[in-house]
């Protein structure tokens, strides 16, 4: 006879974070997705990145975001680099853009410190979250090995002469030689602003389209065969016109909220099957006509 046992006090299972697509300053469509999916108090948020800019209310939208302390998790996209980089005198504001609230703001040294400081990848219970993809030849410690080194880049305190490095379309290709600000560029090409690449890796800026937009010889990122971060989920935004994708192993949030579709939220369960989608319709978050 097996004795008697009382059921031991289980501990909760940890919370699954909810992962959000793109905001770039849609607060309302966030305010509206966050009550809709209404997580668990204490739930970690991801974010895929492009907190702010082209949308309404970037500055009330990162405000929210930093409310939320240490539950917020977002990775910086391009779109956040871009509001640095403006700030530190190394680009020009663009056509479109909705950075000057938050530039012009009286805590906006505060404000841009805490964005220089957020990481440039996010790796959890078999979740890596980037803004915009990997490159094949990576897998999940060296994509997160160079997403460290550049974000230590970026809170050293030569951060602006970094920056400034950072854009640029070469090298376009990985190669484990790869030294000093070619190094971080690249590694900044890959994980802000990949959409395209070959079978080789070879990155491709030349479209922003769907799946049918390919560059000639080219594919996205993620279906390239053997790609070495294909033994986890990739959690990504920045390809609006991608549209939402959920596969087993890859969810691309970004659903075009500031283009007026939608923002998306996923419940990041590691089985496909327990993952769930919360989506809110975004109407008028555009600021101005603008490039993308
Ligand atoms: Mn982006």
């Amino acid at each position: 006879m097996t004795p008697a046992t009382t059921s031991p006090a289980l501990s909760d299972p940890p919370l699954l974070p909810l992962a959000f697509g793109d905001l770039q300053g849609c607060r309302t469509p966030f305010q509206q997705l966050l009550a809709k999916a209404a997580p668990p108090a204490g739930t970690p948020l991801w974010f895929a990145g492009d907190l702010i800019n082209r949308g309404t209310e970037s500055l009330a939208t990162l405000r929210d975001v930093i409310a939320l302390g240490e539950q917020a998790v977002p990775v910086l996209g391009n779109h956040d680099l871009h509001l640095l980089s403006v700030s530190a005198g190394i680009r020009k504001s663009k056509k479109g853009d909705t950075i000057d609230e938050i530039l012009a703001a009286p805590d906006s040294a505060d404000l841009l410190e805490w964005i220089r400081h957020r990481p440039i990848a996010h790796f959890d219970n078999g979740m890596l979250m980037v803004h915009a993809g990997v490159l094949p030849q990576w897998d999940v410690n060296l994509t997160l090995e160079l997403a460290d080194e550049l974000q230590r880049a970026l809170r050293a305190p030569n951060w602006k002469e970094t920056l400034a490095g950072l854009y640029g379309n070469e090298p376009n290709r990985w190669k484990p030689g790869l030294k000093g600000i070619e190094r971080l560029r690249l590694t900044c090409s890959a994980l802000t602003r990949i959409r395209f690449c070959t079978a080789e890796g070879t990155m491709d800026f030349s479209s922003s389209g769907g799946l049918n937009a390919a560059p000639p010889g080219c594919m996205p990122w993620f279906d390239v065969p053997a790609r070495k971060t294909a033994d986890v989920t990739v959690v990504f935004g920045h390809w609006a016109a991608l549209g939402l994708i959920l596969r087993d192993n890859l969810i691309g949030l970004d659903s075009g909220c500031v283009w007026g579709e939608q923002l998306s939220a996923v419940r990041l369960a590691q089985q496909p099957a327990e993952r769930t989608l919360t989506q809110v319709e975004c109407e008028n978050c555009r600021a101005a006509a603008g490039g993308n």
